[in-house]
């Protein structure tokens, strides 16, 4: 398996790439239509070319959601919490912290309900080494359901990821996870 960090160049070095075809594809249009063309001239193959983009992306569209239909997490989760409960964690984001336990156990399956005080944030959890395991938003008068299993122990961040004013990019603190044995997972056991 590739390590994550160098998926993460991967991915930047194909953002790149695209990039670039997309700034190249706006400089071919900018100088292919410096010169007028009348529209009947250009109608039909106008048309046909939607014709033929429309059936690609329909038909990638298709494939795409039949490839990856089945790894969606949702009956994942239920298996999951059927085996063994999840520990249920709630968090509230407010402008600018969030409200939460400090610590959580390793190895256990969580179930993050969040929600939001005041107004629309985003529940981002970085691994120690900064990398981004999953996230949710955080919304006013509404709870969203994450459920997340930590690998490991370790210092891990939780992260705002929606801009959400002046203090957005301080909004970020501290989660010691622990391993399952120590005594405070224990006493955590024993809340849930
Ligand atoms: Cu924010």
């Amino acid at each position: 398996m590739v390590p994550i960090v160098g998926r993460q160049f991967a991915i930047l070095v194909l953002w790149i790439a695209l990039s670039l075809i997309v700034i190249i594809a706006f400089l071919w249009v900018l100088q292919s239509t410096r010169k007028p063309r009348e529209f009947e001239e250009v109608q039909e193959s106008g048309y046909r070319l939607r014709r033929g983009w429309g059936w690609l992306y329909g038909t990638l569209l298709i494939i795409s959601f039949a490839a990856t239909a089945w790894t969606m997490p949702y009956a994942w989760a239920q298996r999951q919490e059927a085996k063994s409960p999840a520990i249920t964690v709630e968090v509230v984001a407010h402008q600018f912290s969030f409200t939460m336990p400090a610590s959580l156990p390793a190895r256990r399956l969580i179930k993050f309900v969040v929600t939001s005080s005041d107004v629309n944030h985003g529940f981002g959890i970085y691994s120690p080494k900064g990398v981004l395991l999953a996230q949710v938003q955080a919304m006013p008068d509404y709870k969203n359901v994450l459920y997340f299993t930590f690998p490991g122990p370790g210092t891990y961040i939780i992260r705002c990821l929606e801009y959400c004013g002046e203090g957005h990019s301080v909004m970020y603190q501290k989660l010691t996870v622990y391993s399952d044995g120590s005594p405070a997972a224990a006493a955590l056991k024993k809340e849930a």
